[in-house]
């Protein structure tokens, strides 16, 4: 009954989110019809979506540093140093095939392809970026030179809306700071260096540093990791409050876009194109290579163990929830699969946090395509920015719907997109939330019967260790 409340309560949000998205399309051609608007007027429709987009934005942080401190932190290195590698290296491998996977497949399939009047607007600001500056500027931003001014800099974006000020362009002061008057449209764009967003990717790696050494300071660093844990529950508390806010903020976020858009099927079909896009990445690697890594690590056909896992995956699509699936998925893994207990109670809860597949595959889809739509240029730097800002968006994202779209940011901010081009793929986001959490719940169950696999002689061990200790008493 449990399952079923939690079942219900999610469904709840997403007929919210359908509900909001309908109605944000009726709101928006519902004021088409009263003739055209100013950016002005748009800017005050969008407003409540704005400050939606802030609050996630505002979260960003903190979720990413405690649920990367706290999970990386508890990883018990000691006890089960080598389960913990085999882990760790398993989720990392699966996550950068899948977001290769979808990199590929966004730009064989070119979903985006260039909006007329986004190929002018971009053509007059193209600000060439050669692959070095943005590798270099990706490996100095690694290692932010002050921590606290980076998170405070994040928070300073959110709580103060900085002028966007762009390289060449002065603010004129007589217009409101966010609006160009030539280019006839609120202007999205909040340059990089103000948004944090390469920040939040020092972070990252400063946290994952951080969680090594707490884990390796076993005792001493345990206060320390305590804090982070608590803080990481009290952040998936508020973003679950931000997120039962998320209808009214896209409902008003998509009535805006509407307002803005001019040419519609360009766009309809663009969305329609990319939701096909994440779905084929999601469908083939849930085919193709979950099965083949099952196959190679364990010389063994993976079907049974997929369909042993069936009902966690249907409940994770149901849910669009990897934390509300556990339950579900321990059952079918250590009563069907019969993977060791000491194995699936350390990996799955883990797994459920930081590996997830289908969301670094749908980050780094969702951030090219709109690149495409922005008519923006992407060369390797930045897609290898889009690749580790992507990892780092689906170890950081909880395991709670929509939890994708809020660590989105990172990944748009940190090759310069307009975080507000979220809303471009809001209209599809909750339907494909679940593709998702399904293909994270299944490489998190594959993960598990891997390393148990994998681990077997090191658990014989530890039985004769056990065995040998009760002799002795
Ligand atoms: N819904 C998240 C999960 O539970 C995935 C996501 O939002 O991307 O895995």
């Amino acid at each position: 009954s449990k399952n079923y409340l939690t079942c219900i309560k999610t469904n709840l949000l997403t007929i919210l989110m359908f509900l909001a998205v309908v109605f944000g399309i009726a709101l928006g051609f519902g004021l088409r019809q009263t003739g055209s608007w100013t950016p002005r007027q748009i800017m005050y429709v969008n407003y409540p979506g704005e400050l939606f987009l802030r609050m996630l934005r505002c979260l960003i942080l903190p979720l990413i540093v405690s649920s990367l401190v706290s999970a990386i932190g508890s990883l018990d290195i000691r006890l089960s140093g080598r389960i913990g590698a085999r882990a760790v290296a398993y989720y990392l491998l699966t996550t950068i095939l899948a977001i290769i996977l979808g990199i590929i497949l966004v730009v064989v399939i070119h979903p985006g392809a260039g909006n007329p009047d986004e190929i002018a607007r971009s053509k007059k600001k193209a600000i060439v970026s050669t692959t070095e500056d943005t590798l270099m500027d990706l490996i100095r931003n690694m290692f932010p030179p002050n921590i606290i001014q980076a998170c405070l800099q994040q928070f300073t974006t959110v709580l103060v809306p900085p002028n966007s000020v762009d390289n060449n362009e002065d603010v004129d002061n007589t217009t409101s700071s966010n609006m160009t008057e030539e280019s006839n449209k609120y202007d999205w764009n909040i340059s990089n260096k103000y948004s944090g967003g390469t920040n939040i990717l020092g972070l990252v790696v400063f946290s994952v540093a951080l969680g090594v050494t707490l884990a390796k300071m076993g005792e001493k660093g345990k206060p320390l990791l305590d804090v982070f844990v608590s803080l990481s529950d009290a952040i998936m508390i508020i973003t679950k409050w931000v997120i039962w806010l998320s209808p009214l903020g896209v409902l008003f976020l998509i009535a805006a876009k509407i307002l803005e858009m001019k040419d519609f099927s360009v766009v309809v079909g663009q969305l329609g194109m990319y939701t096909v896009t994440v779905l084929v990445g999601l469908f083939l690697h849930a085919i193709v290579t979950l099965p083949v890594l099952y196959s190679i690590a364990t010389r063994s056909l993976p079907f049974k163990f997929i369909s042993n896992m069936m009902q966690a995956v249907t409940t994770a699509f149901g849910t669009a929830s990897s934390s509300a699936t556990l339950p579900v998925t321990f059952t079918c893994l250590e009563d069907k699969n019969l993977v060791d207990t000491r194995v699936s109670r350390f990996c799955l809860p883990i797994g459920a946090t930081i590996n997830m597949d289908g969301t670094a595959l749908y980050e780094a889809v969702a951030a090219i395509f709109i690149a495409q739509v922005r008519n923006v240029s992407l060369d390797a730097g930045k897609i290898i920015a889009i690749s580790i800002t992507s990892t780092a968006a689906s170890v950081g994202a909880a395991g709670i719907p929509q939890a994708g779209l809020v660590t989105m940011v990172i990944v748009l901010n940190a090759v310069g997109l307009p975080a507000e081009d979220v809303t471009l793929i809001f209209l599809v986001d909750w339907f494909l939330d679940r593709f998702r959490t399904a293909i994270n719940v299944l490489g998190d169950a594959i993960g598990a019967g891997i390393v148990a696999h994998l681990s077997r002689e090191d658990l014989q061990k530890m039985d004769k260790e056990v065995d040998h200790q009760q002799q002795l008493v």
